[in-house]
This record gives C-alpha cells, sequence and structure tokens, in this order.
C-alpha cells in the first residue's frame, strides 16, 4: 500500500471477515525483495524441505513452549513468528502454510 492510502486502516471489525495476526505499517513503500525476506521471515518450513508438512509439525511440536528461542537459530527455526517462545502463534502460521 503505498504512502498515503490509510484507507485499508479505516476497516472495523465488521469490514473484515478473517485473523489479521502480523500487521506492520511502514514510513517507505516496501520493494519486493524485502516483501519476500519478510514472508521467508515467517516460513513454516522449519524442516527446510520445500514444503509444510508433517515433518515441520514434528519439529514445532518437538520445541513446543520453548521460549529461550532468542537467537534466529535457536530452537531450529520452530519460532516461526520469532518472537521468543514456540507456541500457539506459530502454530497459527504454521497452520496458515500447510498443505499449500
Ligand atoms: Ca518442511
Ligand atoms: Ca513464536
Amino acid at each position: 500500500m503505498p504512502i498515503g492510502s490509510l484507507n485499508l486502516i479505516m476497516l472495523s471489525a465488521s469490514d473484515y471477515d478473517g485473523i489479521i495476526d502480523d500487521l506492520r505499517i511502514y514510513n517507505y513503500e516496501l520493494s519486493s525483495v524485502e516483501i519476500y525476506q519478510i514472508f521467508k521471515f515467517m516460513n513454516a518450513d522449519i524442516y527446510e524441505d520445500g514444503r509444510v508438512d508433517l515433518k515441520d509439525m514434528a519439529m514445532l511440536a518437538s520445541w513446543w513452549i520453548d521460549d529461550l528461542c532468542q537467537s534466529p537459530a535457536a530452537c531450529m527455526g520452530a519460532d516461526i513468528n520469532r518472537d521468543g517462545v514456540v507456541d500457539i502463534d506459530d502454530l497459527r502460521v504454521f497452520f496458515d502454510q500447510w498443505l499449500y
């Protein structure tokens, strides 16, 4: 959304039938490379084999509720949203990307 197009922010709950779990506002227009990096950052392919499936679910489960995922490499990528803990928010990202 280009700078100055703030209509999206004016949506009310009744205008949107879904869940927004990651809202970011930048003061500049993102390049396609930056958008890709953000998408890649929230990648549920934890096992890194090119698809999101039960192998990734197993890794997520093995680190479940681990709250010592402070570095990007910690918890072997199971902390999908990089907030320091493997929890329901990571599971939501996993299910959003599973089978797609
Ligand atoms: Ca995988
Ligand atoms: Ca997390």
